[in-house]
């Protein structure tokens, strides 16, 4: 068996979970929850990956993947057909761009909590910031939803970040002037993967 670090709340782990089910890997991973924050180390996972962050996938050898373009990079050749991280150039950067995206957009939404958890010293500059580029790579993926289809690594980012956006900050409600985004991502969100993998609030 393979082992994943892993926690019900992180989007970065969401989305690996995501292509495990969508390449019908749930039984070959054993799920290992651990508590991570950017303030501390966690003492289990530093010694697989040195930036204590998850998700981290040990494998069967031993050898250790993070972060989650790359686990999910393997888990697609290793066990699936390349679909999910295609190799053909015509497709290729658009799914990786996507990815970037998506994988932005998370780190946006885990750098507002950070800010927010700071309450009294919380830095304004920063939320209006962050709230700006999240608006603004919105209106490109409402602009390029197109490229959300077929299912790669680059959708399954972008449904992991709006799914994460729901969880953490509802009240931006997203979903306002952007219909063509909100119609990819409640289909999207009806795949088997998705809701087996819905965010749950566990320390
Ligand atoms: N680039 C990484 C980002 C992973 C990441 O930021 N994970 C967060 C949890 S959502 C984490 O481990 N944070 C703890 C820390 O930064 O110390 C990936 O794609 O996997």
């Amino acid at each position: 068996m393979m082992r994943l670090l892993w926690s019900s709340r992180s989007p970065f782990v969401r989305k690996v979970m995501i292509a495990v089910h969508e390449l019908g890997l749930q039984n070959r991973i054993t799920l290992e929850r651990v508590l991570v924050s950017a303030k501390t180390t966690n003492e289990i996972v530093m010694p697989f990956n040195p930036l204590s962050q998850i998700p981290t996938l040990v494998l069967e050898s031993g050898a250790v993947l993070f972060d989650s373009p790359v686990i999910i990079e393997f888990l697609d050749t290793e066990y699936g057909s390349g679909t999910l991280v295609p190799s053909d150039p015509a497709r290729r950067w658009t799914v990786l761009r996507l990815q970037a995206l998506g994988d932005g957009l998370m780190s946006l939404n885990v750098l507002r909590i950070g800010e927010k958890n700071r309450e009294a010293l919380a830095s304004a500059p920063h939320a209006a910031a962050f709230a700006a580029k999240t608006r603004a790579t919105l209106d490109v993926l409402e602009r390029e939803v197109a490229t959300l289809e077929p299912l790669s690594v680059g959708s399954i980012a972008i449904a992991s970040a709006l799914a994460h956006l729901d969880f953490r900050f509802a009240e931006d409600a997203w979903r306002d002037g952007r219909p063509a985004l909100a119609t990819w991502f409640a289909a999207m969100s009806q795949r088997q993967s998705m809701q087996a993998t819905e965010p749950v609030e566990i320390y």
